[in-house]
């Protein structure tokens, strides 16, 4: 430790040729990234030896999105040094969680997919697992949301600015990439050779995010690839007179990694997300191929050294360009490279939603890249042909990879890949079914399921240390370190010192967060309010509507019809894509709400609403530990897992919410006793589509209904009305929130009264907290590192 403190002093007089005391805040945070860094690239240094020496299978993990969260605070609490740090600088009169503000939150992903990608890369470090990631450097992460009068505003978030501090570039591995242009294959006597004119140029420059493990040996990297236009290829066509063309490579180099697309459910099928999914997967394949062939002189055994996950769809394009990799560049024929390459790579599938299951119109991908277009192509029609050799032609129509002139990318992830996993056991159900039915068929055993986990180490350790630290004097030894030890906490569900407690801790979280809400939105709100917390992105799947549309009934009951309910806060945070006209208005629609019972006063002595500004990481983790009510009440079926849902259960929130996803896991830990279930299941949902639904039945037939619909018509507070909403939902609601609001308002009731009855709740809460460890990314990862990479920790 003394070392640190020295090496940050050292850094501050070298660099900025300062006494720790003359320094300011600024140069401080610097000195703390970069001397985090380097002491991490040391321990890397000792860890990659040992790697090395036993010569072990690793893992790559391909994701377009890693929503890391800060990283400052998460170093210093892996390396087990924040305490003393925080007391050397408090010495010194300074704050560290002043400095910790400083860091900006690496916005690299839209939401659940990005940050269960973070979560896995900490938990498999923590595990001393030998796993890298690969992304891309976006230059802007997801956009800042400002809401401006209740309206969604997207401002750029140029993180690298304060970002930079924690990224070691590496530009001795750059890696070049080819666009366009046109490809030959020609027969010579060594075989076939591809010939590849006319291409652009672009170089893929690495920049590496050290992953730090709680007190584990292992210290990982997130490799993250930034694009540059080819100044030597750049030159030559200069020379050459061929200035449009060297231009051109520039301008694409440019566009590359310069944005994360802010969209996550939806596919939006543009050329420039090609080229960044081709460029990312491209340069990670060269090197982790590259790096093999140095050490084994073969790449015959590359499947026994290496585990490649495809992280979503997004990054399929492994699949054929493995495929080139080995035949265009090391000779391999297509026979034996098809079979090294099906044994390399995994696939997780994310969504059943079908706008958000990827696929490439051929006119748009194949000039772009003329390559890997022939490589699907043949892929496919090999495929085909084994089809039509086993008897599943007539499936071909769900099956085949190019349908209809459109790539589907989830095929070629599930024909190219030797495991495919769902993210909970419905989700996994619904792909074998449904989804995925005519593969599942024949590929028996090739579907298997892992249930989301979350990195608690974050999402309760750091995010909420208060708890931590009593759970940790309460079970002793370290359950940070494994947190299946946290069920002991059961044998307390009737202690009523030990109740009062976490009751005290909550209160404690709940009134830090109502700071946050002051300061962020103007609202004071009453800690013993109930908290109920939606945090998520905003879907309609997701239903924040059904939400919106229960406080509309309360306001209704309290102001005309006497209804005096126990105070509750409900609070909202959520990004809609930019494009998203519906859920903005959902989001308008909320702030709305906020201001109207804002200005009632009656009603705002019962309810509140907010709506937080800008969800991202860092605020998650003030607004979970202070939830009482967790709502995950999407559309039975169509949420694949979720991991808000594990994360404010660990955190002692109640869950209300429908059987969807992993809620259905979260049920069968706790039990009926301990969350509010409502709603219609799966095949109730599927049998009313099939029947045909008609939500103007629900309207007409139920009084809550029609008087909440009618009530909504006439809100107007600055000029907004919603009839577009009230119209939708009575001629349309695609997910159904109409055919579940009784059942969802009933439940709110249970909610209200089971609140009512604190050592009831308490002890709810307690069976919350004791039941969340399987849900730890721990768990997770061990199922994909035993279960689908084989792959041992390091040095054993
Ligand atoms: O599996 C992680 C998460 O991924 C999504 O966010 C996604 O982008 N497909 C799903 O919507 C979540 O249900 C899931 O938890």
């Amino acid at each position: 430790m003394n070392h640190m403190t020295k090496d940050i002093e050292q850094y501050l007089q070298t660099k900025f040729g300062n006494s720790l005391e003359d320094s300011n805040e600024r140069q401080l945070y610097q000195a703390l990234m970069a001397e985090t860094r380097n002491r991490l690239s040391k321990k890397r240094y000792d860890y990659t030896k040992k790697l090395k020496e036993s010569g072990q299978k690793q893992a790559y993990y391909m994701s377009m999105e890693f929503l890391v969260g800060r990283t400052l605070r998460n170093n210093l609490f892996n390396l087990g040094i924040e305490d003393e740090v925080r007391s050397f600088l408090a010495e010194k009169n300074f704050d560290l969680d002043r400095i910790y503000d400083m860091e900006p939150d690496p916005g690299l992903g839209n939401g659940g997919l990005g940050r269960l990608a973070s979560c896995y890369l900490d938990a498999l470090t923590s595990n001393d697992y030998p796993v890298t990631g690969f992304s891309i450097l976006y230059e802007f992460g997801i956009f800042k949301q400002v809401i401006a009068n209740g309206w969604q505003q997207e401002y750029p978030d140029n993180w690298l600015g304060m970002g930079q501090y924690g990224l070691v570039h590496r530009s001795d591995e750059e890696i070049e990439i080819k666009f366009y242009g046109k490809t030959e294959e020609h027969w010579t006597n060594e075989g076939l050779k591809v010939n590849y004119e006319d291409y652009k140029s672009i170089i893929a420059e690495p920049y590496d995010l050290m992953i730090s493990g709680y007190k584990s040996e292992a210290v990982n990297v997130l490799r993250l690839w930034k694009s540059k236009a080819n100044a030597g290829f750049d030159m030559k066509l200069f020379e050459r007179g061929e200035y449009a063309r060297s231009s051109e490579s520039e301008a694409i180099a440019e566009s590359i990694s310069k944005l994360l697309y802010p969209a996550d459910d939806n596919n939006e099928g543009k050329a420039l997300r090609i080229k960044q999914q081709y460029f990312f997967t491209s340069a990670s394949l060269q090197q982790i191929v590259k790096n093999h062939y140095k050490t084994y002189g073969s790449l015959d055994n590359l499947a026994d050294k290496a585990a490649i996950h495809i992280n979503d769809t997004h990054p399929s394009m492994c699949i054929p360009e493995m495929m080139r990799i080995l035949m265009d560049d090391y000779n391999y024929s297509w026979e034996k490279a098809w079979e090294i390459t099906i044994k390399v790579f995994a696939y997780t599938n994310h969504t059943i939603m079908a706008e958000a299951l990827e696929k490439w119109s051929v006119d748009l991908f194949a000039p772009i890249l003329p390559r890997i277009y022939t490589i699907i192509r043949e892929i496919n029609n090999r495929f085909c042909q084994y089809c039509n050799e086993i008897g599943a032609a007539s499936d071909l129509e769900s099956m085949s990879i190019i349908h209809n002139n459109m790539i589907r990318m989830a095929n070629l992830c599930i024909v190219g890949s030797y495991n495919v996993n769902g993210v909970s056991g419905l989700h996994t159900d619904i792909l074998k079914a449904d989804t995925f039915e005519a593969f599942n068929r024949i590929y028996p055993g090739k579907f298997n399921n892992v249930t989301n986990g979350i990195a608690h180490r974050r999402w309760l350790g750091q995010a909420n240390p208060e708890l931590t630290n009593y759970l940790n004097g309460l079970l002793g030894g370290d359950f940070i370190k494994d947190l299946s030890n946290i069920e002991e906490l059961l044998k307390y569900a009737d202690d009523k010192t030990v109740l009062a407690d976490l009751e005290k801790i909550k209160y404690t979280k709940k009134e830090q967060l109502a700071k946050y809400i002051k300061d962020a939105n103007g609202i004071n709100v009453d800690i013993n309010s109930i908290f109920d917390v939606q945090v998520k992105r905003l879907h309609e799947y997701k239903r924040q509507l059904l939400n919106a549309l229960h406080i509309v009934y309360l306001y209704r009951q309290i102001k005309f019809n006497g209804l005096r309910p126990r105070p509750r806060t409900f609070i909202f945070a959520a990004k809609a894509s930019s494009g998203y006209v519906m859920a903005k208005n959902i989001i308008k629609f909320i702030c709305t709400l906020s201001d109207m019972i804002e200005a009632d006063p009656l009603v705002r002595n019962y309810i509140k609403v907010v709506f937080l500004e800008d969800y991202r990481v860092t605020l998650a983790e003030i607004i979970i530990p202070g939830a009482n009510v967790s709502e995950q009440i999407s559309q039975a079926g169509k949420e694949a897992s979720g991991t808000g849902n594990m994360k404010l259960m660990l955190n002692g929130a109640l869950t209300i919410g429908t059987l969807d996803g992993a809620n259905v896991e979260i049920h069968d830990a706790v039990g009926d006793d301990n969350m509010f279930l409502f709603g219609l299941k799966t095949p109730e949902v599927n049998d009313l589509y099939a029947k045909g639904y008609r939500p103007r039945d629900y309207y007409e037939r139920v009084p809550e209904i029609k008087e909440t619909l009618d009530f909504m018509r006439t809100i107007n507070v600055d000029g907004t009305r919603f009839d577009n909403l009230v119209d939708y939902l009575i001629n349309q609601d695609p997910y159904m929130c109409l055919a579940d609001f009784e059942s969802y308002v009933n439940k709110q009731k249970e909610v209200e009264e089971a609140y009512g009855d604190k050592d009831r709740w308490n002890r709810m809460s307690l069976v919350n907290i004791a039941k969340s460890g399987i849900f730890s990314a721990d768990r997770a990862t061990q199922e994909y590192t035993d279960g689908i990479w084989h792959i041992a920790r390091a040095g054993r």
